[in-house]
């Protein structure tokens, strides 16, 4: 991984009293690098104490998405390659980003018009802002290639109404636009050809909340709503085994549909985020979050499901991922524990 601060694919601006920040690693669905991080934590720094800077835009370059995750396939070259040390460093750092943007003393308003999954999800959260189009399709992925919800994925999803959180990180299943709003995960819900207006009108200097408010259009009926009881019931438990039990004995379509997904997720993974979840929402804030997050983070970057994962779905793409635990049953709780527990002093997360 490169440390390289400045690069191509973030393209900094000032305009007006805006500073906008604009993804623009368009092959990648703007997959965020360890130099994309930098770059935007460099800028936001900058822009902090900046009196002529009242607003951050962050948006994409191009293409169909906002931002596809992180640049996991340098996160398993890491494991493979230097026992993990780098990807480490880019997890320290990514999550300064997500708690500095969480703590901006400026409105950041994110525009999620596309793709929004892992790493993009971690840097739109937090803005105090986020836009929702008919084009957002937004997930946690992270249960699918052995990781877990990260980038404060357990803050946010542990705090969604009822259990639509474990089920998001579970399955990673996408919410549309619309589901977004619903949920609260997005604050504001814009038609795409809506977007430039509202930059233009950010750029010249008019409140966020007025502009967003004056432009949103009224969203479709969320589909997640009506599935929102069942989900309730079905991902009620904290253990893995008993909602694979109770989807299992519901039998109905939808439940069916769900149990054939999860079983296709790594069990560790899987373990993980409902432990993450449960802790989470016990947790006084978002550093204390994160500084659990590094904690597992450091170590499941090195268990054997993550560079799995990523091979089979990113680099192999067979899709077959084989995962070591390859059951739920054979997850112990003492491996649990032990990717839970306290790193040695000087190694665990801080904020910026
Ligand atoms: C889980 C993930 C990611 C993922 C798929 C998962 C992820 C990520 C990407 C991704 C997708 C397309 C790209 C790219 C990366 O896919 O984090 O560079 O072009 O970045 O199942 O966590």
């Amino acid at each position: 991984m490169s440390d390289t601060h400045a690069t191509d694919e973030l393209i900094v601006r000032r305009q007006g009293v805006a500073g906008t920040l604009s993804l623009n690693r368009p092959k990648a669905i703007h997959a965020l690098t360890i130099a994309m991080d930098h770059a935007m934590t460099e800028a936001l720094l900058g822009w902090r104490d900046d009196p002529a800077v009242q607003v951050v835009i962050l948006d994409h370059s191009e293409g169909r998405g906002f931002c596809a995750g992180g640049d996991v396939t340098a996160l398993r070259r890491s494991a493979l390659t230097d026992g993990g040390e780098s990807g480490r460093r880019f997890f320290f750092e990514e999550y300064q980003l997500n708690h500095m943007m969480g703590v901006y003393p400026k409105p950041i308003v994110a525009f999620m018009d596309g793709i929004t999954m892992g790493g993009g999800v971690g840097i739109a959260l937090p803005c105090q802002f986020r836009v929702a189009t008919e084009n957002t399709r937004l997930a946690m992925p992270e249960t699918g290639i052995g990781l877990f919800p990260d980038v404060g994925g357990g803050w946010h999803l542990s705090r969604l109404a009822g259990r639509l959180g474990q089920y998001l990180a579970l399955t990673a299943a996408r919410l549309d636009g619309a589901d977004c709003l619903w949920a609260g995960l997005a604050t504001h819900y814009l038609a795409a050809e809506t977007l430039a207006e509202a930059k233009a009108r950010l750029i010249a200097g008019e409140a966020p909340e007025a502009v967003l408010d004056s432009l949103s259009t009224p969203a479709p009926e969320p589909k997640i709503a009506a599935l929102v009881p069942t989900i309730n019931h079905l991902f009620g438990p904290d253990r893995l085994e008993d909602i694979l039990a109770l989807l299992a004995a519901d039998g109905g379509e939808w439940a069916t549909a769900t149990l054939e997904t999860l079983r296709k997720k790594s069990p560790q993974a899987c373990k993980v985020a409902l432990r993450q979840l449960a802790e989470a929402a016990r947790l006084p804030d978002f550093a204390a979050n994160m500084v659990m997050e590094y904690r597992i983070g450091a170590r499941v970057l090195v268990l054997p499901d993550f560079a799995e994962g990523v091979r089979a779905v990113l680099v192999d793409k067979d899709n077959a991922p084989i995962w070591n635990p390859a059951t739920p049953e054979g997850v112990s709780d003492a491996l649990i524990d032990s990717i839970f527990a306290p790193l040695p002093a000087g190694e665990e997360w801080h904020p910026l």
